[in-house]
């Protein structure tokens, strides 16, 4: 496998600088753990459409799982700069390795720790940060995607239980998960969260085969029916769609970073293929053409850091919008597809193998532009947050 030299990252603007030692080290952790960990084994894992084995347990023993999440319950107690900076380099290995992490850390440690009971807290967060436990988050439906407010899973009171019915779809890790946190209505139409524990009858989790797109990640659905749920899952203090849409504000954030992640290991692959390859007696690296590419690849790479990190200190003080984090979202996707999809050209045939990351990572950004709220949506709620017109 062709691969660049760490110390060949790029850090243009010295971001290093406002970073403290601990933030460097986390880094500098997440790094050589993907080099030695899972840049081996990533392209097999998507070749084979099989999920890299024993992730999550790997996951929780450096600390991605709820790393902001507080040590009293098995997260790390970090801040959001660290937080950011481990997504990036997951998402430097693959967009899956950093999708696993998001879920568990975002969409279902953070539910738990936000809604949930006191109990809830101390029976799943310590599993859930070491991987013991493998959880799924369910908003999507198969009728409701980016109108989530419409979802039609629903739960009816029964004394002890409540009996849930209905479907979500394209679940990540919902063939893997031990738990999953559902968002259904409840009879007064207020949506609320539950925890949904494989084996309870009429819950299974049939697999989406064929994907092209993080095919080194299990998507699934969730199917509910008639599951006896007991009331001491319902996470207490979830109340209405601004609960599983807080879950989101966090994952986004972390997409935004990791997708920086994405883009660094295009430019970095293309800008020493680009130094090594010879046509017409040269470097390609040497033409304008090439060199406009990487330049541009750079440009872009180095803004996507600043935006993230701004937000990542206005994440810290508790002063970043969810709109602010939409824009960083699609932003920085968009950046990263972009880079993938025009530095594989610099490796002309050769960038369609899979010794080369660009079109695992490309292909990858096809899932990630479209999850957690499309590019067109993230752009709407832009176009709501400044002009006050709600145009979905
Ligand atoms: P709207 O009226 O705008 O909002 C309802 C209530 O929620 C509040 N709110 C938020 N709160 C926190 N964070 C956010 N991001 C929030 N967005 C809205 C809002 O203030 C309001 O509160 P209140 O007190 O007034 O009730 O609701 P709407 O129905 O008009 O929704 C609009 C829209 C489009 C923004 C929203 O529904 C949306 O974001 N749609 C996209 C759906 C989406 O992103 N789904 C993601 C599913 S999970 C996933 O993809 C995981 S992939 C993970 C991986 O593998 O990495
Ligand atoms: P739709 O909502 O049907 O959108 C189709 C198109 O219409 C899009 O281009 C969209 O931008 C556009 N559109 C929609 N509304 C408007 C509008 N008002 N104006 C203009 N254009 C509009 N969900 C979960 O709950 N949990 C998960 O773990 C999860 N993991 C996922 C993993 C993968 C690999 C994928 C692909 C998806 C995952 N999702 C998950 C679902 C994801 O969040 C949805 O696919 C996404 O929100 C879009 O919903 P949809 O696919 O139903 O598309």
């Amino acid at each position: 496998m062709f691969h660049y030299p760490i110390h060949s990252i790029p850090d243009y603007y010295f971001l290093d600088d406002v970073l403290t030692n601990e933030h460097k080290l986390i880094r500098q952790s997440a790094r050589e753990w993907v080099n030695s960990f899972i840049i081996p084994q990533i392209d097999h894992a998507a070749q084979q459409h099989q999920e890299i084995p024993h992730l999550m347990k790997e996951l929780g023993k450096i600390g991605a799982l709820g790393p902001d999440i507080p040590e009293a319950y098995g997260g790390a107690g970090l801040d959001q700069i660290s937080y950011g900076l481990i997504m990036q380099e997951l998402e430097r290995g693959d967009s899956a390795v950093r999708s696993a992490a998001s879920v568990q850390s975002s969409l279902v440690m953070y539910p738990i720790y936000q809604y949930g009971s006191e109990v809830q807290k101390r029976k799943y967060l310590p599993l859930l940060a070491s991987g013991e436990l493998i959880g799924s988050f369910g908003l999507t439906e198969p009728n409701h995607g980016s109108d989530p407010a419409n979802m039609e899973t629903h739960f009816k009171d029964m004394g002890n239980y409540v009996l849930l019915n209905g479907a979500k779809m394209w679940i990540t890790n919902a063939p893997l998960c031990d738990i999953a946190v559902v968002w259904a209505r409840a009879e007064d139409a207020k949506v609320k969260g539950l925890i949904v524990e494989r084996g309870m009858q009429g819950f299974s989790t049939p697999e989406t085969l064929n994907k092209w797109s993080l095919r080194a990640s299990k998507t699934g659905e969730l199917v509910f029916r008639d599951v006896k749920v007991p009331k001491e899952n319902i996470l207490p203090h979830s109340s209405g769609l601004k609960s599983p849409l807080s879950c989101l504000t966090s994952a986004r954030y972390g997409i935004s970073w990791g997708v920086i992640g994405a883009a660094i290991d295009c430019y970095c692959t293309a800008l020493q293929y680009a130094k090594e390859r010879v046509q017409f007696g040269k470097p390609i690296a040497s033409y304008q053409l090439q060199q406009k590419k990487l330049a541009e690849f750079l440009t872009e790479i180095t803004k996507a850091q600043l935006l993230s990190w701004r937000l990542g200190i206005l994440k810290n003080e508790g002063r970043a919008t969810p709109a602010q984090v939409s824009m960083a979202k699609r932003n920085n996707v968009k950046m990263a597809i972009d880079i993938a999809r025009e530095s594989r050209q610099i490796l002309g045939g050769m960038g369609i193998m899979g010794d080369f990351p660009m079109m695992r990572h490309a292909a990858n950004l096809e899932s990630v532009i479209t999850y957690e709220g499309t590019h067109d949506v993230h752009l709407l709620i832009t176009g709501n947050d400044i002009t006050g017109i709600n145009a979905f």
